[in-house]
């Protein structure tokens, strides 16, 4: 590994925004960030757009991590494709939380059947490797991208989706779950409105990231496709019911998707996302940043724009 300074700069326009030197890798194209917080560190998993795709033909994932958000260690490829034997394609968003000393990796990939899907894999340290925890599929309905929370409770959500929303209620093993699949209602209260696609009358595409802050539920998600934005909303439980917020970071740059990751860390809050910044960037070229910002006194989280350089 070795470590690429980055400097936080001054303000920007918005008060409540600072910026970074982006993207935070620069030698590989990388998306789909997925930040968790664990001994005093940010990891960021991942995922890596090959040179030349054409396509999200992607074949593994990357970690890297840093005590202070500025330099950031590269650990190379804690998983690839090949963890999950009955999956032939698509490394695609995935997300790590620890438990009990364990790290779960929740990853969509192609089954060779032909569906995407969503394996789990685990390991003893975040850096992995991580291994293939049951052999096959977690959950199977031809959609994509995880996201994983553990309620004060000791609940865990696994959500997904594209195009709809659903979530299960994790064991406390991480990797079976009970109750069955929960399909989310895409109202227009709870996700905004959409003109234009009739298919899809909300403005949620892809990618959830659920959190809770202050007592709060955060619903994170690329919207409004195609080019994305990225969108929010809130409500008093991790299963909602959800009310609309608004556009956090508008669609900018090259990349005509994108990806969110928030976390809180060290006293400041971070908003991970993915753009086409690097030489040769673009839709299946992307590459990873991160913004710091200042949550409003009501909970609400202010337009953040992407570093444009
Ligand atoms: O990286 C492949 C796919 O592109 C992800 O699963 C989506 O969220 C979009 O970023």
């Amino acid at each position: 590994f070795w470590p690429l300074a980055c400097t936080l700069l001054s303000l920007s326009t918005f008060a409540n925004v600072a910026k970074a030197d982006n993207p935070i890798v620069q030698d590989i194209y990388t998306a789909d960030p997925a930040p968790v917080v664990y001994n005093d560190r940010i990891y960021v998993f991942t995922g890596h757009d090959n040179n030349g795709a054409t396509f999200y033909d992607m074949t593994d994932w990357r970690l890297i991590s840093s005590a202070d958000a500025v330099n950031w260690q590269h650990h190379g490829s804690p998983m690839s494709l090949t963890t999950f034997k009955w999956a032939n394609a698509n490394a695609w968003a995935g997300q790590v939380i620890e438990r009990n000393g364990k790290f779960y990796y929740y990853a969509p990939v192609r089954h060779s059947t032909g569906a995407m899907a969503i394996g789990v894999a685990v390991s003893n340290s975040i850096t992995g490797p991580y291994t293939d925890a049951l052999g096959k599929p977690l959950v199977e309905n031809n959609e994509i991208d995880p996201t994983v929370w553990i309620d004060d409770d000791g609940q865990a959500y696994l959500y997904w989706g594209n195009p709809g929303l659903y979530y299960v209620k994790l064991n406390a093993d991480m990797i079976s779950y009970s109750g069955g699949v929960n399909q989310v209602s895409l109202t227009t209260a709870g996700f905004g409105t959409r003109t234009g696609n009739a298919q899809r009358p909300t403005t949620f595409e892809e990618g959830p990231w659920l959190y809770k802050r202050n007592g709060l539920y955060y619903m994170i998600y690329a919207a409004d496709c195609c080019s994305e934005d990225i969108r929010y909303s809130t409500g008093p439980t991790a299963t909602g019911p959800w009310t609309y917020r608004g556009v956090i970071m508008p669609s900018q740059g090259r990349s005509f998707t994108n990806h969110p990751g928030i976390i809180d860390f060290k006293g400041n809050s971070y908003f991970f996302y993915h753009n086409g910044a690097l030489p040769g960037g673009g839709g299946y070229a992307r590459s990873v940043a991160v913004e710091s910002f200042t949550y409003r006194s009501d909970g609400t989280i202010p337009q953040i724009d992407m570093t444009t350089n």
